[in-house]
């Protein structure tokens, strides 16, 4: 398809859910490619605005609030909050970060619900909905839990199954009750208004399907199977007490749906952020807006918020929508609830400075086409390897040499050689890969372009080795430095966009005052007679014991993980006394423990059983130390018959009770009894 020549840009990100900070996948999903492009337009003197906020309204707040039992507003406050200031730490270069919960929002929602309703975009539907009398409020589906028809989980909830992973209604649920106070929901009547998205499904094909196969395969794609199932009319009002009320008569008590207010949300934005201009980056066709979300936002920018665009009439349709797939963490899917995730805020305090670190490791590993894997060990892998071994490194070598031959002054360039001709064409090459990459929104791609910029620049210093000729042909050493300043200059305008903080220190010890997207491949960029800067570190490695660390962490979170979701197992087949008697089970006390050798698992027990003593060889060696059980009473089975481990004669078996995370931990009398007495 012929590229259009747009006049300015208008970059969207998804609005976080003011319910919880933010964590790595958001961003490698969202801001970071977002900031790139934007970085990228920046450099390239464009006109761009880059519009983000905190998404403030709809249940996923309200039930954080009753969780903790504030008020919803005290979340989104707390919120919003810690989100804006770890994203402007990470160098997130919003022009605007806003709201859903400001004045302008409010209105701006408001009016634009209006007026669909005065062209009569809506459909008016009444339905069943659930409501808790006592609480005297209706439920949204994810205040209803009960049981699942489909797996029997009996922590279910309304929209959807944890367990089986099915998406559910709440009329679905065997045992229905709310959240709120446990009580049996009734039914009651209610009225909402619909958007009917079958009225726009041929548009959108045509829109879609005809006009933007350029679009990523994993967005096309999800459009289409959408498209392909037939659009339905969807509610964009709820019965809910926190939200923008619905401005029509007949409607008290209603809000509309966080999804209809939260995109217009970039448009509220962009209006307090230029509230004399904001509507020639909405509506003037010469504008190029881009939504940079992830894969489960596909269909609310895609098709519901189009389609209410396409309805209110004057606004112009996003030209790409680069959603991205999942990024998981050491192999689980990232959850909120779960605390299974790597925090900004929390990385911004535990690793300063290393701003960059994370926006390279993030980009290096875009779950672009699908979903991919943060692991601690690939980060420390990419910082030592990549980041400081190659880039910092060339870096630091080409300014520690221009001290080390010309006191910090930036050598002439005189006759280039064959060789240097062929390492400036080699890089001038990688400038249009790199802009053609970051445009079609392959940043990981574009990143690597970057990076092959810095390997050219180790190359060249260990071909020329100006450290050899120094001692016998200066002015060729003059001409390499120049050259190598040069390389790393471009360093500084290549990298901006991806690692905004380094890109800065390096302009700092170069002594660039500014940087152009189209100075990038030239070899003039600095000027023979300045001065260079003393060099710093662009990076350090990390030590093992870093990440390990933070492994450590995710794998103390696992298991506490394991330990709150435990659900006890179902009771067995009945046993009749008769049964139980059969085990002569008895109380003994510890007389020595010690380990097996050759057998992590085992410690092998000296009991005094009141009779002659016994042996028992028992496999809890992981979880104690043998010190701390000598002494101790514990039950064990006295009518086993014996068995021979690892050479030495088991005679028993001690109890113990196996923790939800498999851990275990011995039986024994709660007050001390006399060894030998009997269990019953
Ligand atoms: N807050 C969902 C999310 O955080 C939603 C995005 C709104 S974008 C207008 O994934
Ligand atoms: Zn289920």
């Amino acid at each position: 398809m012929e590229k259009k020549n747009y006049k300015r840009t208008l970059v969207t990100t998804a609005l976080p859910y003011a319910n919880g900070p933010v964590h790595i996948g958001h961003l490698a999903g969202v801001y970071v490619p977002a900031d790139i492009y934007t970085r990228y337009l920046r450099l390239k003197g464009e006109d761009v605005i880059m519009i983000g906020g905190s998404d403030e309204h709809g249940v996923p707040i309200t039930i954080k609030a009753q969780k903790e039992g504030v008020t919803p507003q005290d979340i989104v406050d707390r919120y919003h909050n810690i989100i804006k200031d770890s994203m402007q730490g990470l160098g997130i270069s919003f022009d605007i970060y806003g709201r859903t919960t400001s004045a302008t929002h409010r209105v701006t929602a408001s009016d634009f619900f209006k007026k669909l309703y005065d062209k009569g975009e809506f459909i008016e539907k009444t339905s069943m909905q659930f409501y808790d009398e006592e609480a005297d409020q209706w439920l949204a589906d994810r205040y209803i839990m009960g049981t699942c028809p489909h797996c029997g989980n009996e922590r279910a909830y309304g929209d959807q199954c944890e367990a089986c992973g099915r998406d559910l209604n709440a009329t679905d649920l065997i045992n229905p009750h709310s959240t709120i106070t446990g009580n049996t929901p009734v039914l009651r009547e209610t009225k909402h208004w619909y958007m009917p998205l079958d009225k726009w499904e041929p548009r959108l094909r045509q829109w879609i399907l005809e006009g933007h196969k350029e679009w990523k395969s994993n967005v096309y794609g999800q459009c289409k199977s959408w498209l392909d199932g037939g659009l339905q009319p969807r509610a964009v009002t709820r019965d809910l007490n926190w939200g923008i009320p619905v401005p029509i008569e007949g409607a008290e008590g209603k809000v509309l749906y966080v999804w209809f207010d939260a995109p217009i949300g970039y448009i509220s934005n962009t209006k307090d952020l230029l509230p004399d201009s904001w509507e020639k980056y909405w509506k003037d066709p010469d504008t190029r807006i881009i939504h940079f979300i992830g894969k489960d936002n596909i269909v609310f920018h895609c098709l519901i918020f189009p389609a209410m665009l396409m309805a209110e009439g004057s606004y112009q349709l996003p030209e790409n929508v680069p959603a991205n797939e999942f990024l998981n963490l050491e192999g689980d899917k990232i959850s909120t609830s779960r605390n299974w995730a790597v925090w900004l805020h929390e990385y911004l305090e535990e690793f300063p400075g290393k701003e960059d670190v994370l926006r390279y490791v993030l980009t290096a590993n875009a779950p672009e086409t699908k979903d991919n894997d943060f692991t601690w060990r690939d980060f420390q892998a990419r910082n030592n390897n990549e980041l400081v071994a190659i880039l910092g490194n060339f870096v630091n070598r080409a300014i520690v040499l221009t001290h080390k031959y010309f006191d910090g002054v930036i050598p002439t360039a005189h006759e280039l050689t064959d060789y240097d001709h062929q390492t400036i064409n080699e890089f001038k090459d990688v400038k249009a890969t790199l802009s053609e990459n970051i445009e079609t929104f392959h940043f990981r791609e574009a990143l690597k372009d970057a990076m092959n910029l810095a390997r050219i620049g180790n190359k060249y210093l260990a071909d020329t080795e100006p450290w050899k000729l120094a001692k016998t042909d200066m002015t060729r050493v003059e001409t390499i430095m120049n050259i190598a300043l040069q390389i790393a200059a471009n360093l500084a305008i290549a990298f901006e966009p991806f690692l905004p903080f380094s890109a800065a220190k390096l302009r700092g010890m170069l002594g660039m005052p500014d940087v152009r997207w189209d100075k990038l491949g030239d070899i003039d960029i600095l000027a023979a007679g300045n001065k260079v800067e003393k060099p710093v570190l662009l990076f350090e490695k990390i030590d093992d014991s870093v990440v390990e660390a933070q492994m450590a962490r995710l794998e103390r979170i696992k298991q506490e993980n394991i330990i709150k979701n435990f659900q006890p197992k179902a009771v067995a087949e009945p046993c009749t006394f008769d049964d139980f008697a059969k085990l002569d089970i008895r109380v003994g006390t510890v007389l020595e423990c010690e380990k097996v050798k050759k057998a992590d698992k085992l410690l092998k027990f000296t009991i005094d059983d009141g009779l002659k003593g016994r042996t028992i060889v028992s496999g809890i060696a992981k979880w104690y130390q043998p010190e701390e059980l000598v002494g101790k009473q514990v039950c064990f089975i006295a009518n086993f018959p014996p068995k021979t481990l690892k050479g030495i004669e088991s005679q028993g078996m001690i109890l113990s009770a196996e923790d939800a995370d498999g851990r275990l931990v011995v039986i024994g009398p709660t007050g001390p009894v006399k060894p030998g007495v009997q269990v019953g």
